[in-house]
């Protein structure tokens, strides 16, 4: 604790730091709360950067900040009030205000505004469901003219074939000698590799752009306040050009599970259609404008490429022995990859519905 004491020292705060606890449940970074003495001062979000998985923090910073900017921009334009509320604010250095992020010789630290009276969600009813769509719209749409050129922050994050070769790489290494055990799944997985690698071969043939996106949709990464109005989108680490799909089915990935991911119980996953539809409501009315009709078209097939991404990630990871997820248990990203492979078939079953709701919502649009 002292030496967090130490590191938010170095940051240009207001007020002084009285307490630091762990904030937060996410798999990579390590979050803690950073409360002032001060009741006119706020209080912070300190984090510590996985830097063996985001290596180029220069470059992520500057990702976040030139994202954040914009966004910063665009409500002052609109002359939003609550600015520190909508939009995440990092602090910069004493030494060196050009800088976001200090280095302590060993890792990497930074810090934001903390959002006081503001809260996420492991689940969500359809009426959030249809807030979070519309929301994350708005965000992808505020970024289509982003001036700034980002960097990739995990080069091909979600590039399909890339995972593939990843989990080909394991297997090959079988390094922790899991391989056997996990036979059946590889083959159930490999199955579906030529669908599910469709986006890169259509991006290949320059007919399906990367645009800005944010690449970590899961449903606890969106802020509301106490009334159950959006806030803001957090978690902008994996902000980056990739398929703008992409945030669409990775928010469905867990909204639209019955449970959580690593839920053991596979007979309880469902895919729920009418967080589906709330959200595609929600997210279609904003992002019709900017999407082309190929990627509206591909919209079913994103639902379901993110189960699978994240089971080829998890399989992967566990052949690996658990070098990338934070795990509680010996078989926890064993238990992951199934329940995705359930969620996975729930949604294969729900796509004809999916795609009769999207072109209802399409053809309503058009007509009206
Ligand atoms: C990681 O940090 P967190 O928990 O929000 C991961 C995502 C996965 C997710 C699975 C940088 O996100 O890609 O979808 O776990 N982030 C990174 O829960 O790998
Ligand atoms: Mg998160």
């Amino acid at each position: 604790m002292e030496k967090l004491f130490d590191i938010a020292s170095r940051f240009a705060l207001e007020g002084t730091p009285s307490t630091i606890k762990p904030l937060g449940n996410g798999l990579i970074n390590d979050t803690y709360i950073l409360r002032t003495a001060e009741n006119d001062c706020p209080d912070y979000v300190l984090q510590r950067i996985n830097h063996n998985i985001f290596t180029d923090v220069e470059g992520l910073q500057h990702n976040i900040t030139a994202v954040t900017n914009h966004l910063r921009k665009r409500l002052q334009a609109r002359g939003e009030k609550d600015i520190t509320r909508r939009v995440l604010t990092f602090i910069p250095l004493k030494a060196d205000a050009g800088k976001t992020y200090f280095f302590d010789g060993e890792n990497y630290w930074r810090i934001s505004i903390f959002i006081p009276d503001a809260f996420t969600f492991d689940t969500v009813d359809p009426h959030y469901s249809e807030m979070a769509g519309r929301a994350f719209g708005n965000f992808q749409s505020e970024l289509v003219d982003l001036p700034e050129t980002l960097t990739e922050t995990i080069p091909d994050f979600h590039n399909m074939e890339f995972r593939l070769r990843q989990l080909g790489e394991a297997i090959e290494a079988d390094a922790a000698g899991r391989l056997e055990s996990v036979r059946p799944i590889v083959d159930d997985l490999m199955r579906r590799a030529e669908e599910m690698t469709a986006a890169e071969r259509l991006h290949r043939e320059g007919r399906l752009p990367k645009r800005v996106c944010h690449c970590d949709t899961k449903v606890n990464n969106m802020m509301f306040d106490s009334e159950g109005n959006v806030l803001c989108v957090i978690d902008l680490d994996t902000v980056m050009p990739s398929f703008i799909f992409s945030d669409f089915g990775d928010f469905l990935r867990t909204a639209a599970n019955t449970e959580a991911e690593d839920s053991p119980e596979l007979d309880k996953i469902e895919f729920r259609t009418e967080i589906f539809e709330a959200f595609t409501k929600g997210y279609l009315e904003v992002a019709m404008s900017f999407l082309t009709p190929l990627e509206i078209e591909m919209l079913p097939y994103a639902t379901a490429l993110f189960p699978y991404m994240q089971a080829v990630r998890f399989l992967t990871d566990y052949i690996n022995g658990d070098t990338y997820y934070k795990t509680a248990y010996a078989d926890h990203n064993l238990v992951r990859t199934r329940n995705q492979i359930r969620l996975l078939e729930r949604i294969e079953a729900a796509t004809p519905r999916m795609r009769s709701f999207i072109n209802e919502i399409i053809s309503q649009k058009t007509v009206g």
